[in-house]
């Protein structure tokens, strides 16, 4: 290490793909098959510091208060990325703390990633643009390649072998078009099959993966233009459209992944429910069972309330559009 400031603490935002990410087109450069479109969180994030420091035989990795062996090995192989630009063999003590239930849909990976890229560069003295960034947190989780921007974030599938051209970048900020996010929590356990897991298992069974593929350019640019135009309900609309074309896809895996709960389908018709009722409102949901429903900053509190009262919802929280990734205060 040249600079060695040897301690650095950085806060990622959540996002929600509103153009969902699924499937890989390589595995070890973890290289998406589609590209996605997002949006960050301002009240979703992970706080992370990292540490470098000589007197560590191995990483010493806390998350949210406990250590888990295989998040930890998962960390280790991505601060190895960081130590081989920044050509040091130096252990890293890593503390993460998310302000949401971890692994349950909620994006704690890309959050987590996110946060780790940037703490850990910073911490290693290496000096990383927002994009090379964006690409290194890719290779934890493809997901946080787009948690290192704030507002709504286009993540490109690239082309290129090498991953260079598969990076995120922002598309519109967010103050430039307030939207709020309300989220109906049904469950806080971890997931039983990760995101990883479940993407390669679509590819490799479903007959539905290549339409999958070969149509996730036009849902891109078809969300593009409508954020353009800030067009509400068109957002909304391919928003709800993309999220049950991935369910479907999944769904349609051998065997049938099936991330919903009785929670989760009965705030699909409340959110349709409430569109009948007047309210701008459309749900998306990820590789958990949680209901995030996208509206208009007015509906925000209608929309909380009724969500809240939908049996079998745990709690609901409620987030503008977020900030970009950022150095914060070290705790000590
Ligand atoms: C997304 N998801 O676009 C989609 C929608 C879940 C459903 O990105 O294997 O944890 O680490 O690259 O980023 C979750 O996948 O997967 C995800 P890896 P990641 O938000």
């Amino acid at each position: 290490m040249t600079q060695k400031p040897l301690k650095a603490s950085a806060r990622a935002h959540s996002n929600i793909a509103l153009i969902k990410y699924w499937g890989k087109r390589e595995i070890a450069l973890n290289l998406p098959a589609v590209g996605s479109l997002s949006v960050a969180l301002a009240d979703l994030y992970t706080d992370t510091q990292v540490e470098f420091s000589e007197s560590l035989d191995e990483d010493d990795v806390i998350l949210d208060g406990h250590e888990n062996a295989k998040s930890s090995r998962r960390i280790s192989q991505f601060i190895d990325l960081v130590r081989a630009q920044a050509r040091t063999d130096l252990r890293a003590k890593v503390r993460s703390r998310n302000n949401f239930p971890t692994g349950a849909g909620l994006a704690s990976s890309a959050s987590g990633f996110a946060a780790l890229a940037l703490a850990a560069t910073k911490a290693a003295g290496v000096d990383l643009s927002p994009r090379e960034l964006s690409i290194l947190a890719r290779q934890g989780s493809g997901s946080a390649a787009r948690s290192l921007f704030g507002g709504f974030v286009e993540m490109h599938r690239g082309e290129k072998a090498d991953g260079s051209d598969a990076y995120a970048e922002p598309v519109l900020d967010a103050d430039e078009w307030p939207l709020s996010l309300v989220i109906a929590i049904t469950e806080t356990e971890p997931k039983k099959v990760d995101s990883t897991e479940g993407m390669q298992s679509s590819a490799a069974s479903s007959a539905f993966y290549q339409s999958w593929v070969d149509s996730s350019p036009d849902d891109l640019a078809a969300m593009r233009a409508a954020i353009a135009q800030r067009d509400f309900q068109a957002v909304g609309e391919l928003t709800e459209y993309s999220c049950l074309k991935m369910h479907g896809l999944m769904l349609s895996a051998k065997p049938g992944l099936l991330y919903w709960n009785p929670a989760t389908v009965a705030l699909i018709h409340r959110v349709r429910e409430l569109r009948k009722e007047g309210l701008s409102v459309y749900f998306t949901i990820d590789a958990g069972p949680q209901v995030k429903a996208l509206c208009l900053p007015q509906d925000k509190q209608a929309v909380s309330n009724a969500l809240a009262e939908v049996t079998g919802v745990q709690s609901v929280r409620s987030s503008e559009l977020g900030p970009a990734a950022h150095l914060i205060a070290d705790d000590e």
